[in-house]
Parts: C-alpha cells; sequence; structure tokens
C-alpha cells in the first residue's frame, strides 16, 4: 500500500476558515472570550507569553502573533472562566471522580485553592498553602531513602520552575526525575548525542527560508505544529520540496490555507505543501533511509566512475566524520528486498526520494513521534543523521535536523537538569555553585518510576504538571500503583485523572498558568523563560489576572515544598521565589551558554543558546559526527504480523481537538471525524479481511504474553487511506494496550506507534 503522490486536486485544506471559526467556538466554548482574545493578541510577542501550544520557533523579525488555531485552544484553555473550587470537591468522592472521563474533569475548569486528601471520607478538602507543604515535607521526611520519591515533569514547566525543583530532588538525595520527555522525544536526545555530541536540533528558523527541500518524517503538524505549517507554506511557495514520510494520509500535510494571508482567506484559497508524499509502513523509516543512502551511494560510485562531480559531501566528511566505510560496509550488505519489504515502499519510490535530496543543495529533516516511539528509534534517527551527513547537510545554512518537540519548554526543562541521567559535568557544575554533593547514580526515568510503584520501592510521587497515570502505557495498572503510595502530590491548573488516584496522604496545588499574571509578595510582576525547538531562550510573562487569588507560581509552590522539607541551608528558596532574577542568576553561574541571562532575556525574541553540532563542532566522543554503525531490525512489528489472521499494528496519535491527555472536544477534523473518539481508522481492504463494514464495532486486543489482560472495548472502524495492517486511534484512550516493557531500545520510550493487536468483531451491538 506504497505510494507517493501528488496532494490531490480539490481535497479541503488544512488552516482558513475552518481553522478560524474552530478558534472562536472555543473561545465561547470554554467560557473566556474577553480574557481569551485578549491573551491571545499577546501570545509569543516580545512582551506576552509563550503560546503553551507547542515548541515551535517564533520568527525573529516581524512582531505579529501568528495566528494558530490549536494555540487559541491551548490559551483559552487555561482562561476559561469554569471553577473546580472546594465545593466540587465537597459534592463528589474521589470514587465519583475517578469514573469521569478526561474531558469532563478538566472541563470543570481551573482548581483554585490547595487540596488535601481526606481518606475517611474519600474526598479532596481545602487546606492552607503552610499545612499542605508542613504534610508534604513531613511525608518526605519520613522516607527511608530519598529515592523512594519520585519528581515527575511535564514539559510545561518553565526553566525557572524545572531549575528549582532538579535543584530541590537533588539536594534532597535523588536523581529521580521522570519526565514526559522519557514518553517523547528521548530517542532524538540519545540518538543525536551519539551521532552529533548534543541531544537537539542543529537547525534555526531561518534556515527554512533557505532550504531546497524538507523531509518531514512521522510527525503531523497540521495538527501538532500549525505555525510549522506556515514556514513550510513558505518554503513550498518559493519552490522548496516538501517530502512527507507519513503512514497515515494527513490533510493538513496536503493542502493549507494560511489564515495570516487575507487574500487567501477571501478567495477560500489554499495551497499544496506536500510536493511528494509517502506511506511507508509503521517502523519501516529506518528501512526508508538506509535505501535512499543505498541509492546515493550508488549515484556517488557512477559519477565518481564516469568522472563527475562526486555526490557526497567529500570535505565535510573527511574533516568532521567518522566511520564512514563500515557505513557504507553495511549500507551495501542490506539488500533492496529487505529494505523493500521492511519499508513498505518501492526500490523505485525510495530512489525517487533521494533524487529529489541529491538534487537538493540544502536539506533539513524534521522528524517527532512517528519516528521516536518505536522499538527500534533511536538507531533510527541515527540513520536519519547518517544520510544527511552523507551531503553534509549539518551545520551549514538552509540545511540541518529538526527533531520537533512536544511541550513548549521540554527542551528547555532538559538544559535546566529535568534528567534522571544528569551528565557528569552538570552534578559537577551543581556541586561547584552550590556546595553540596548531589547524588550520582541515575535515577528512575518514566519506565523506571512506574516499576517502582509497582513492586512498593517508591513511595511518594510529585508530579510539577501533566497527567502521568494517563501518559503512561498500561495505563490500566497505574490507578493501584499510585494509590498505594504514602504521598501523592500534584501541582496543576486543572482537575485530570491522575489526582482522582490518591496516595494515603495526598495534595492538589493549584498553579498560576503561563497566561496569567505572576506577582512577587511586593506586587511586582515576574517573568519565566522558555526555549524552543531552535534553541532559542525567550521572556515569557502572563497578562491575565489569576484564575484564583490563592493561587502560587510553580516556583513559589516548588520553593515552598522545599523550604518546608530541606530548608535553606544550601540556598535560599523563599528568596528565589521572591525574584527570578535570583534563579537566572543561578542559572548562569551553572549551565553553559546563560552568560548574561537576565540582560539577554529581555531583549525582544530572546537569544540563541549556541549548538556546537550547529558550528560543526561535534562533541562526541570521537570528536566527529559517528555515521550509524547497526543494521536493520530483523523484523518490525509489522513485517512480525502481517502473516497473521486478524493481527495487526496500533499506533496510537493525536486527534485534532486535543493537548495529549487533554480533550477540548470530540471532532478531529482534518480526519472527516466528528463527535467520537472510540474510533480505529484501517485499510478498507482490512475491514473487507476482518468480514466486517466500515463503522462497525470491534475491541482491540493488546499483548497478553506476560499474562496481564489488555483490551479496548466498542472501537468504531473507519476506511482510510493507511496501509493494509497498519492501524491507528487516539491516546490516551488506547494506552491500556501498550505493555509498560514494551519500550525503545537505548531510549526506554513506550513503544507507542508500534502495538501488536487483534480485533475482535462485536457482533451483537454492531452499529448499523
Ligand atoms: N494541538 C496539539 N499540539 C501538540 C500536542 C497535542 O496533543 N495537541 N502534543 C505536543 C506533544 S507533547 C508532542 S510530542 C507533539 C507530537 O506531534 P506528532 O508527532 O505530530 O504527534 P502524533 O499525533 O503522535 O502524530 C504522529 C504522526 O506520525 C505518523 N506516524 C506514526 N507512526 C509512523 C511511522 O512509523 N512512520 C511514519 N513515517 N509516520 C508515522 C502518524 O500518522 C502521525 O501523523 O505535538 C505537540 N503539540
Ligand atoms: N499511547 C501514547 N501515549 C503517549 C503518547 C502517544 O503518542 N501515545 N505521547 C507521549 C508524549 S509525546 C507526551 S509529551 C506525554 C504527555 O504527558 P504529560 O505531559 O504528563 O501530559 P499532559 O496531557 O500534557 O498534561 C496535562 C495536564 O497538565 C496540567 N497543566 C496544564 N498546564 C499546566 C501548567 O501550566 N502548569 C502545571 N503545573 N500544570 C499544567 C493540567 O492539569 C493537565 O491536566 O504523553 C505520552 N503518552
Ligand atoms: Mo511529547
Amino acid at each position: 500500500m506504497a505510494n507517493s503522490t501528488k496532494a490531490h486536486k480539490g481535497s479541503k485544506a488544512a488552516g482558513g476558515w475552518p481553522a478560524l471559526l474552530a478558534s472562536g467556538k472555543h473561545l465561547v466554548a470554554s467560557g473566556a472570550p474577553l480574557a481569551g482574545i485578549h491573551a491571545l493578541s499577546k501570545a509569543n510577542q516580545a512582551d506576552g507569553f509563550d503560546c503553551p501550544g507547542c515548541a515551535w520557533g517564533d520568527p525573529e523579525h516581524g512582531s505579529s502573533f501568528e495566528f494558530c488555531e490549536n494555540g487559541v485552544k491551548a490559551v483559552s484553555w487555561e482562561a476559561t472562566e469554569r471553577r473546580s473550587g472546594p465545593s466540587l470537591f465537597e459534592q463528589h468522592s474521589v470514587a465519583e471522580l475517578s469514573g469521569w472521563s478526561d474531558y469532563d474533569l478538566e472541563n470543570h475548569g481551573r482548581l483554585t485553592k490547595p487540596m488535601r486528601y481526606n481518606a475517611e471520607r474519600d474526598r479532596y478538602e481545602p487546606v492552607s498553602w503552610e499545612d499542605a507543604f508542613a504534610g508534604i515535607a513531613e511525608r518526605l521526611n519520613a522516607l527511608e531513602s530519598p529515592d523512594q520519591a519520585e519528581f515527575y515533569t511535564s514539559g510545561r514547566a518553565s526553566n525557572e520552575a524545572a531549575f528549582v525543583y532538579q535543584l530541590f530532588a537533588r539536594i534532597f538525595g535523588t536523581n529521580n526525575m521522570p519526565d514526559c520527555s522519557n514518553m517523547c522525544h528521548e530517542a532524538s536526545g540519545v540518538g543525536l548525542k551519539q551521532a552529533i555530541g548534543i541531544g537537539k536540533g542543529t537547525v534555526r528558523l531561518e534556515d527554512f527560508e533557505q532550504a531546497d527541500a524538507i523531509f518531514v518524517v512521522g510527525q503531523n503538524p497540521g495538527t501538532n505544529h500549525p505555525r510549522m505549517l506556515g514556514d513550510l507554506r513558505r518554503a513550498a511557495d518559493r519552490g522548496a520540496r516538501i517530502v512527507v514520510f507519513n503512514t497515515l494520509r494527513e490533510r493538513g500535510l496536503e493542502r493549507f490555507a494560511d489564515p495570516q494571508r487575507k487574500m487567501e482567506m477571501i478567495r477560500n484559497g489554499s495551497a499544496p505543501i506536500a510536493s511528494d508524499y509517502y506511506q511507508p509502513n509503521l517502523g519501516g523509516d529506518m528501512a526508508v533511509f538506509r535505501g535512499m543512502a543505498k541509492a546515493v551511494l550508488a549515484k556517488d560510485r557512477q559519477a565518481r566512475a564516469a568522472g563527475s562531480p562526486p555526490i557526497l559531501d567529500d570535505a565535510f566528511i573527511a574533516e568532521h566524520t567518522a566511520g564512514l566505510d563500515p557505513y557504507i560496509a553495511m549500507v551495501d550488505a542490506t539488500e533492496w528486498h529487505d529494505i523493500e519489504d521492511q519499508a513498505g515502499l518501492s526500490r523505485t519510490e525510495i530512489e525517487q526520494a533521494a533524487e529529489i535530496y541529491m538534487a537538493s543543495e540544502r536539506v533539513i529533516c524534521t522528524w517527532a513521534m512517528g519516528i521516536t516511539q518505536h522499538q527500534h528509534s533511536v538507531i533510527t534517527i541515527r540513520e536519519i543523521a547518517s544520510f544527511m551527513m552523507l551531503r553534509g547537510n549539518i551545520g551549514r545554512p538552509g540545511a540541518g535536523l529538526c527533531p520537533v518537540r512536544g511541550h513548549s519548554n521540554v527542551q528547555g526543562d532538559r538544559t535546566m537538569g529535568i534528567n534522571e541521567k544528569p551528565p557528569a559535568a552538570f552534578l559537577d557544575a551543581l556541586e561547584r555553585v552550590f556546595g553540596f554533593a548531589p547524588p550520582r547514580e541515575h535515577g528512575n526515568s518514566t519506565i523506571g518510576a512506574i516499576g517502582a510503584m509497582l513492586s512498593g520501592e517508591a513511595r511518594a510521587f510529585i508530579g510539577l504538571g501533566g497527567n502521568f497515570a494517563r501518559a503512561v502505557p498500561d495505563s490500566g495498572l497505574i490507578a493501584d500503583a499510585l494509590r498505594g503510595l504514602d504521598l501523592t502530590v500534584h501541582i496543576a491548573t486543572k482537575l485530570n485523572a491522575s489526582h482522582t488516584m490518591p496516595g494515603r496522604h495526598a495534595y492538589i496545588l493549584p498553579c498560576l498558568g503561563r497566561t496569567e499574571i505572576d506577582e512577587n509578595a511586593e506586587g511586582r510582576s515576574q517573568l519565566v523563560t522558555v526555549e524552543d525547538s531552535m534553541s532559542m531562550v525567550h521572556g515569557s510573562a502572563g497578562i491575565n489576572k489569576p484564575a484564583s487569588p490563592e493561587l502560587r507560581s510553580e516556583v513559589a509552590i516548588i520553593a515552598g515544598i522545599a523550604e518546608a522539607t530541606i530548608g535553606s541551608h544550601v540556598v535560599d528558596f523563599p528568596a528565589l521565589a521572591q525574584d527570578y532574577d535570583r534563579i537566572r542568576d543561578l542559572i548562569e553561574k551553572t549551565i553553559p551558554g546563560f552568560d548574561g541571562f537576565n540582560a539577554r532575556v529581555r531583549k525582544p525574541r530572546g537569544f540563541y543558546l549556541g549548538n556546537a553540532a550547529g558550528e560543526r563542532r561535534f562533541e562526541t566522543t570521537t570528536g566527529k559526527a559517528n555515521f550509524n554503525d547497526r543494521p536493520l531490525p530483523d523484523e518490525t512489528v509489522f513485517q512480525a504480523r502481517r502473516n497473521g489472521h486478524n493481527r495487526f499494528v496500533l499506533q496510537t496519535m493525536r486527534s485534532h481537538d486535543q493537548y495529549n491527555t487533554t480533550i477540548y472536544g470530540m471532532d478531529d477534523r482534518y480526519r472527516g471525524v466528528y463527535g467520537e473518539r472510540k474510533v480505529i481508522f484501517i485499510n478498507p481492504d482490512d475491514i473487507s479481511r476482518l468480514g466486517a463494514s466500515s463503522g462497525d464495532l470491534i475491541d482491540i486486543v493488546g499483548p497478553e504474553e506476560d499474562g496481564v489482560r489488555r483490551i479496548a472495548e466498542g472501537f468504531r472502524l473507519i476506511s482510510y487511506d493507511i496501509p493494509r495492517g497498519c492501524i491507528a486511534g487516539y491516546f490516551p484512550e488506547l494506552n491500556v494496550l501498550v505493555p509498560l516493557a514494551s519500550v525503545g531500545e537505548l531510549s526506554e520510550t513506550p513503544t507507542s506507534k508500534s502495538i501488536p493487536v487483534t480485533l475482535n468483531r462485536r457482533i451483537a451491538q454492531s452499529a448499523a
């Protein structure tokens, strides 16, 4: 089912009027039209806040607010007038709340007061901030070892909050800092670190203005990074080739009506984005890149034999890379037959794509979860980097590697030390600046933390944002694990499922959101900072009135817990919460690249953190950019499954109306789904193979070899343009099917994009 076609004519475009209308609807539905609209005019402005929607970069020139439907949803979601105050918790026991949907829980609006769990009444009750901090400190200090605590972070936390949080955890004595990144771009970090010496991308936003070709792999920017579409569209307009590899045919990558362009909106026009669209099998991308490398090497040999200029960038390879010869030997040894079989694309298609690469002077390759959430993600990323190195497409204008991050500050959080495996240099710096001995042993990642909870080793969980219980694999097992703990603490803006799984002692601590004014005790408003996917660090200051006068900032809450738990013998936590400039001074002393932090962050658009690989300095073990040294996986999950009857590979992805576990609505407009989320996208031939019809209800059974029954019931089949044997549905509903033990090699990232499943028809309940 592989094919490459030009974007179809006449298909409805992404963006445009429907996007504008949908965002208007979201402003109204969220219950805060006025605050919402005011806030929107300040999103991603030099004097406003960083949009909590995604981690795409902001243009350095031009200050007009870049319209983005999903940015509107994220902002209005936070600016809602609805409240989850104490009366909600008085009316509903935790047992009741735990039966509510993700949508219903968050739709009750913003949390307003700190709450403490009363196990006898099975209710959360209001508590003062001081009692909450004291209660948490008491439980933390009662642990036998600091390693019995897990300090989770979701990637929305600001640099300042993240830095203070990791400092607290390490003075407390543990590196147990699992974070959402463990489930997200971890493989990019690990793979790029091995390949180019830094776990980040090498491109800047300006590079998109110069690229001749942009390869967009395993990513759905129309929904998840809508502002990226504007940059792709401008590139397409000037003739750059946009080459897409995506298992699904995603409307948002086919046509796009740019809301910034008035004439286009008036004429109801749109333009194609993807010039070339390839649909590999799930997990087939390493084979695709291996095949393209094979085509490049073949062409290069021909050229050299004919005395024409070579295709490879000999100078770059000689000066900057290591391991070319073994790489070439391995590419030569990989047969086309195996490549085609694993990729799900024909040799001709792969050669076509390679031709575009060779004809382009400057190439960017972007990717996201379609690449990172497989068993062999790290080596796939190594393969992508190797392919780009062949023609020196790293560290020069218009070219480079670009893992497109998820949460708006997930990259910054890592820079700040949210890392269960902190580099020694970082710990050395903490020791030097703060004069304490940080723990050196690696801590738990997200998967490790779940294991520790299930085994009873972990006794306490602190969550700085996020929705741990719903975001993780085997979500069916998590409720008991969390409820079995001595202490659960959630620093959050809205109620979510994780809060309904309280430990023996449990707290919900409501915090300010990014759109809100953050004033210290003297009434001076504070600024936080974030880092985007292009390593730009910039300020963010909220402009809305806080949802409740009792809210505290994330920094103030962490400082409060820290002060109560460990006191201020190492650092004066309350003073940090009073003035974030002091935190930035400490960051400057601890982390390279932040010189003059306080001054530089107040410049419009902030500053570039710098990126050694982007300047062709490769800080790897060899001092060079390393070619991949690994063969293709023997067999992908897809290959292992395809011959059996009723065996499929499932990828779990996002609808257009959600932000991770936050469900804004029940539509997925670009995929033509309205009013429901329990759906499975499947090839029409597979529907026939099942003896079913489009619209029938099915149950999905996940892997059960380990004795755990994994089943998701009552999903509707939707006939879709997707390769046979590959199916797709939405996370978090399908997380019950992802086995905890099924993780990526070296990344430990759950394999959320290749879950082996079988489908059972529900004969009785099938929809008419
Ligand atoms: N509105 C909105 N924005 C978001 C988010 C959100 O939930 N909502 N989440 C944020 C976060 S945390 C993240 S990490 C990013 C996620 O951004 P994406 O990675 O775009 O998110 P997914 O929805 O998981 O989409 C995965 C895409 O990869 C394709 N794909 C899946 N498997 C494969 C494969 O094996 N090969 C290939 N070639 N393609 C494959 C799927 O068809 C789909 O188009 O978005 C961020 N931005
Ligand atoms: N099956 C499957 N599972 C996945 C994925 C997948 O593609 N498939 N994707 C994975 C990925 S890429 C990621 S990043 C994770 C996401 O995992 P998380 O980051 O843990 O989850 P989110 O849904 O983003 O968290 C939403 C909650 O954050 C809180 N929140 C929102 N804004 C703020 C704020 O400003 N401050 C604070 N303190 N709290 C706030 C709200 O209470 C909200 O309920 O999920 C992962 N899980
Ligand atoms: Mo993510």
